[in-house]
């Protein structure tokens, strides 16, 4: 990976420098910007962290993650003396600043110079200072490599720790690994340098808190099937939402439920949002890509895993989404 050379080495130059994520912060974001903080302090660089908001409970076990800043409960004066004194920002697991919100127009405002390391596809032409793999499984997988060139000495367990929470996010557990047997290489690398696999399957994949339990139970009570069971479907009220507390991380991941059932190319979840507006999330298992109908609502995400924020009634948008998915099908059998 001679291209993450250049990236390097601008890191290496730098000596202050921001390291944010999309917001929503996800195992990839999360894992990959207290991998690189650890990587880059020993370079005796400052290093200072900021998420676009808060970070999910279940990550909070990843040491350094008490030190990273919530944009979204940082005064006035602090956001300022924050990007005053930055020279470089990479943000990670994105490769566009509106996926940051606020913190994004803040750093847009700035004009520091913004490197992106990433692995979500191009929807625009790629731009300068956009350090993007499509192919590879995860950022993590990515930082794995630049830490490499960072570090002359293998990367601490702390590191390792935190970019294999990234890599077992972003692959569900290896499930996703699209033939690409690089990902275990680097995965058992980490697990050789230290990372704590007995502490990431407690924390990250046997955490699921009662709200989101309870959110899974009412997406299995009423999910529906079409196309003769190829696609799967379940809508998530915003009542229900409300009543259980839960918070985006508890929202993530359900539509797997759906997906893993036989028979079901494409799973579809549909989460009210506030009036007449629904978060609407599409699986495919692999034979029907999803950039057609993903693009059509203009929404973003993976070939395979994406979303979009859809406007109007439950009836209205589902027949929308629904009608786009059965000509995709159509057209691809
Ligand atoms: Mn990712």
């Amino acid at each position: 990976m001679e291209w993450l050379d250049q990236l390097a080495q601008q890191l290496l130059d730098a000596r202050r420098i921001l390291i944010t994520t999309h917001h929503n912060p996800d195992g990839d974001g999360i894992g990959c910007l207290l991998a690189m903080r650890d990587a880059l302090a020993t370079q005796e660089q400052a290093i200072s962290l900021v998420t676009p908001g808060e970070i999910p409970a279940r990550f909070r076990f990843l040491p350094g993650s008490r030190d990273v800043l919530d944009w979204t409960v940082l005064g006035e004066q602090d956001r300022e003396r924050l990007l005053a004194s930055q020279d470089l920002i990479l943000v990670l697991d994105t490769h566009e600043h509106y996926m940051l919100g606020a913190l994004g127009d803040a750093l847009q405002q700035a004009g520091i110079r913004t490197l992106f390391l990433d692995h979500h596809p191009f929807k625009s032409t790629p731009r300068e200072g956009i350090y993007c793999d499509p192919n590879v499984s995860s950022t993590g997988e990515l930082c794995r490599h630049l830490i490499a060139k960072l570090l002359r000495k293998p990367m601490s367990p702390v590191a390792a720790t935190c970019l294999y929470v990234a890599i077992t996010y972003d692959t569900n557990s290896f499930k996703y690994l699209r033939r690409r047997p690089e990902t275990l290489r680097v995965a058992a690398e980490l697990v050789e340098m230290g990372a704590d696999t007995d502490e990431i399957y407690r924390h990250i994949f046997a955490s699921k808190s009662p709200a989101k339990i309870e959110l899974t139970r009412d997406l299995l009570e009423q999910f529906h099937l079409e196309d003769g069971g190829r696609v799967a479907w379940s809508a998530i009220d915003s009542d229900l939402i409300q009543r259980t507390r839960a918070t985006a991380d508890d929202m993530r991941d359900l539509i797997t439920q759906l997906l893993e059932m036989e028979g079901v190319e494409i799973a579809i979840t549909f989460k009210e949002r506030g009036p007449d507006r629904f978060k609407v999330s599409l699986r495919s298992k692999g034979r029907f890509p999803l950039d057609e109908v993903t693009e059509k609502l203009g929404g973003g995400g993976h070939r395979l895993a994406s979303g979009a924020h859809v406007d109007g009634s439950l009836d209205q948008v589902t027949a929308r989404v629904l009608s786009l998915v059965q000509d995709l099908i159509t057209k691809a059998s």
